[in-house]
């Protein structure tokens, strides 16, 4: 064991950079290359890893201090034997790092005559990092940018830096977009510089040389993935133009765990110094977005308060009993739907005194077949048809919030009320099938549901629901859509009312209906023609036919 000192590495020429995060505490357990604490200068933020695998005995440093290379940060326990304080620690090879003397950015030859001049910007040298990402995008085409502006920012494994514009001038062009990976020498994009009697050639190449000074002075410890550039001579920060994104503030180290745990960094509330987002905002952010989703309050922003735990007890004598899984499935369900779909109801009567007529008239043959022709067949074909004439309610949502699935198949689902709860069987291909098959699969389906027989591919796949209330009673109510279905009718108790004909009150036989759509999917006017349909064709069952 060997205690070693651990000191501030190469910075790239920069100086008395903020210590704005500390991400290790004595006692801690380090390997090789992770990060201790992240500096700051003013054009990009770096980790300073760990130089050796080890146990951390002291950070000496604390947020907010100022350090240059070579300052001490801590203490860490070490098998590896320390280095002479001369030697580099680990000393990388530097082969990749080498090409310090390569412009990165094309002279502009022709603009010492003052005319506008399109200039070609390549990413600089990148201090032997390869392949970093695009994070962010500062500028785009038209944006006019003073030499050492932002124009993206890049992160590799341990920093992220800003690449500065080489020029004052115009952006043309960016060639690269968020995302993408970035290799020195790479087209960054076109710039317009407008030079002045030859001063532009210089100012072209002001980047490279800026970029490239980790290169030549290579890194004295730990190798560092991306290097950030010297510190400017002026502050370009206060003349920076960069997006929302790229107005926050974060270390590298907190820009990837935020990209794991997939936060997005303008909404975490930042409490580091010059307002830089740090891993306990990142963390509290998450806490606080747990404790929410604990509470019921998350879903869009509805904010619904828990419900209190109540003991009824107090109240007078009550029993408490286990819901069944049903019932708990149904729960679940109604919530999820209730809180995610936006419901519209529409209502209507029918007008079923025909249908009755015939109905009852075919009562008889109809058990003769051993099957019962109550209103609900005649629900189930008068579905389908308006599902096939006003395709709009035959959709769902696709989960993306992109497309939406059309259905070339109609089947419907049907709610039976059960002692263990309301199930949902699906009668299929509802539009192909007769009124008798479809009163012996409407009995068939009930009676399996209400022993629990049904398989659970006999309740998946519906287009839309029917939940016929008529037999139980009631003028109207507002059914749930069963998402993800797009609608769904419910069914009340049949009345006979004064209906206006035209000369006199008549004696009709009316049939209350609820249609409840998604409205995300479904607009009024759909429902409306969908409804309209329905109705015209439960009043004249011969419109079936057509
Ligand atoms: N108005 C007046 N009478 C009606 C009617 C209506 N809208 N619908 C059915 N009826 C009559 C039937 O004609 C039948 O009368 P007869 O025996 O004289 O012919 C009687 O009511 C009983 O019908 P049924 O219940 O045996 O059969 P059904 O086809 O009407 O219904 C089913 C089948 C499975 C839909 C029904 O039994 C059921 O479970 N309904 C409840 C659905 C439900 O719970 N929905 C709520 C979901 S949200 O919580």
């Amino acid at each position: 064991m060997a205690k070693q000192v651990i000191k501030v590495p190469d910075l790239g020429g920069a100086d008395q950079v903020d210590v704005i995060e500390i991400t290790v505490a004595a006692g801690d357990t380090v390997a090789q290359e992770d990060s201790l604490i992240v500096v700051e200068g003013d054009k990009a933020s770096m980790d300073v890893p760990a130089p050796v695998a080890g146990k951390i005995l002291s950070i000496s440093v604390k947020e907010g201090d100022k350090v240059s290379e070579g300052d001490v940060i801590g203490e860490i326990e070490t098998d590896v034997a320390e280095a002479p304080a001369e030697e580099p620690a680990a000393a990388p090879a530097q082969e990749d790092a080498a090409p310090a003397a390569e412009p990165v950015a094309e002279a502009p030859a022709a603009a010492a005559s003052g005319e506008p001049k399109e200039e070609t910007i390549q990413i600089p040298d990148l201090g032997g990092a390869d392949a970093v990402d695009v994070i962010e995008i500062s500028v785009q085409p038209g944006d006019t940018v003073e030499e050492g502006d932002s124009l993206i920012v890049v992160e590799g494994d341990k920093a992220s830096m800003d690449v500065p514009s080489p020029s004052a001038g115009t952006v043309v062009s960016i060639a690269v977009k968020e995302g993408d990976k970035v290799s020195t020498g790479d087209t960054l994009g076109v710039l317009k510089v407008v030079a002045a009697g030859g001063a532009a050639a210089p100012a072209a190449q002001a980047a490279v040389p800026a970029a490239a000074a980790p290169v030549e002075s290579a890194p004295q410890q730990a190798p560092l993935s991306v290097e950030p550039p010297a510190v400017p001579q002026k502050d370009y920060q206060l003349e920076r133009n960069l997006t929302a994104a790229a107005q926050v503030y974060a270390g590298p180290a907190v820009r990837k765990l935020a990209r794991e745990l997939g936060v997005t960094l303008n909404k975490v509330k930042p409490t580091g110094p010059r307002n830089r987002v740090s891993k306990d905002d990142l963390h509290n952010y998450i806490r606080e977005q747990v404790k929410k989703a604990e509470s019921g309050a998350v879903g869009g922003g509805i904010g619904i308060a828990k419900m209190p735990d109540i003991d009824f007890s107090q109240f007078g004598p009550v029993s408490v009993e286990p819901m069944s899984k049903i019932h708990k499935i149904t729960a679940a369900n109604m919530s999820r739907n209730w809180l995610n779909v936006p419901h519209v109801t529409q209502f209507d009567d029918a007008d079923i005194t025909e249908l009755e007529t015939f109905r009852k008239s075919m009562k008889a043959e109809a058990e003769k077949r051993g099957v019962k022709l109550t209103p609900v067949p005649f629900l189930l074909k008068a579905v389908a048809a308006a599902l096939r004439a006003e395709p709009s309610f035959n959709v769902s949502l696709h989960n993306d919030g992109e497309q939406i699935v059309r259905k070339d198949y109609v089947h419907v689902g049907m709610a039976v009320d059960t002692p263990k709860g309301l199930m949902v069987p699906v009668i299929r291909d509802v539009d192909k099938k007769g009124l008798y098959e479809l009163a012996a699969e409407a009995t068939e389906m009930a009676l399996k549901a209400r022993d629990g027989k049904l398989k659970p591919n006999e309740m998946q796949g519906a287009c839309f629901t029917i939940s016929s209330l008529g037999a139980i009673g009631g003028t109207g109510f507002t059914p749930i859509v069963n998402s993800p279905e797009v609608g769904i009718l419910g069914v009340s108790k049949l009345a006979v009312k004064p209906v206006w004909n035209g000369e006199d009150f008549e004696p009709r036989q009316m049939l209350p209906l609820a249609l409840s759509y998604d409205h995300r999917a479904v607009n009024g006017g759909d429902a409306g023609r969908f409804m309209t349909y329905l109705v015209s064709v439960l009043a004249d069952v011969r419109r079936l036919l057509l």
